[in-house]
């Protein structure tokens, strides 16, 4: 029958969709991909012109002509609101719609480029903490890190009490995105509690088990963080 189809790299931020789509019990079909060794293999990249993942494929108005839709957020906004009649998100109504709009949007725009530009800048001055090209995206990342910390020792979700899709959006960052930017979440008690309630809905735990059975989600959740993904740290000349 024709749906919706996520064409998800593995062990990447496509997780991220079957996640909602799990949480909002809307079916779909799951097409995996591994990664050919780092970025996307070449019938990923030939599906549309970012040859990312995650991109979706909703033949369900014309299956003869299904959309095609890339970049994480925008997916999981018209999934919300295109089959799942605005569930997870907060309406204008909503006393915390401003803190859910921020916080769904920080994900992309602010935590995943700090953490990614640490590592990259790490990368090309050795992490030197004399450095002030180092020095500089190091802190920033602390303080984005902090800055979720802060949030989270008030509220139990992103967004306010509700779990929402500001929290879709944004658990990769602190999971199998330290698989390629690793960084160390001892001293956030509060960010590591809301990993644990993140993880442990049965929502995550399925789209885990039917996109990426190999990871560990003990290891993503937990303060050291997981192993590099092992390609990656061989191209980053990280590994031992
Ligand atoms: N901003 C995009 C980023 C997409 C993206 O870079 N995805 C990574 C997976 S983590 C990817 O496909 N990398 C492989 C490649 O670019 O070849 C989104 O949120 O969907």
């Amino acid at each position: 029958m024709p749906g919706l189809t996520v064409h998800h790299l593995q062990v990447g931020q496509g997780e991220r969709i079957p996640f909602l789509l799990e949480e909002l019990e809307i079916p779909y079909t799951l097409k995996l991909y591994q990664r050919s060794p780092v970025l996307s293999p070449p019938e990923l990249k030939a599906l549309h012109p970012m040859g990312a993942s995650p991109v979706l494929e909703d033949a369900t108005s014309s299956p003869d002509a299904p959309l095609l839709l890339a970049e994480s957020g925008a997916i999981v906004e018209y999934i919300i609101h295109k089959h799942g009649n605005g569930r997870l998100a907060l309406p204008p109504s909503h006393p915390n719609y401003a803190d859910y709009l921020y916080w769904f949007h920080f994900s992309n725009s602010n935590l995943q480029p700090t953490i990614f530009r640490r590592f990259a800048v790490g990368s090309v001055t050795k992490s030197n903490p004399e450095d002030p090209r180092f020095v500089n995206v190091d802190q920033r990342m602390w303080g984005v890190i902090k800055h979720v910390e802060n949030r989270l020792s008030q509220t139990r979700y992103l967004a306010g009490d509700e779990f929402t899709a500001a929290d879709v959006m944004s658990v990769w960052c602190f999971t199998t995105m330290r698989k390629f930017a690793p960084f160390n979440l001892s001293v956030y008690p509060n960010i590591l509690a809301w990993l644990k309630r993140c993880t442990e809905r049965p929502g995550y735990r399925r789209a885990m088990e039917k996109g990426d059975p190999d990871l560990a989600i003990e290891e993503l959740i937990s303060a050291k963080g997981p192993g590099l993904f092992e390609a990656f740290a061989k191209m980053a000349g990280l590994s031992k």
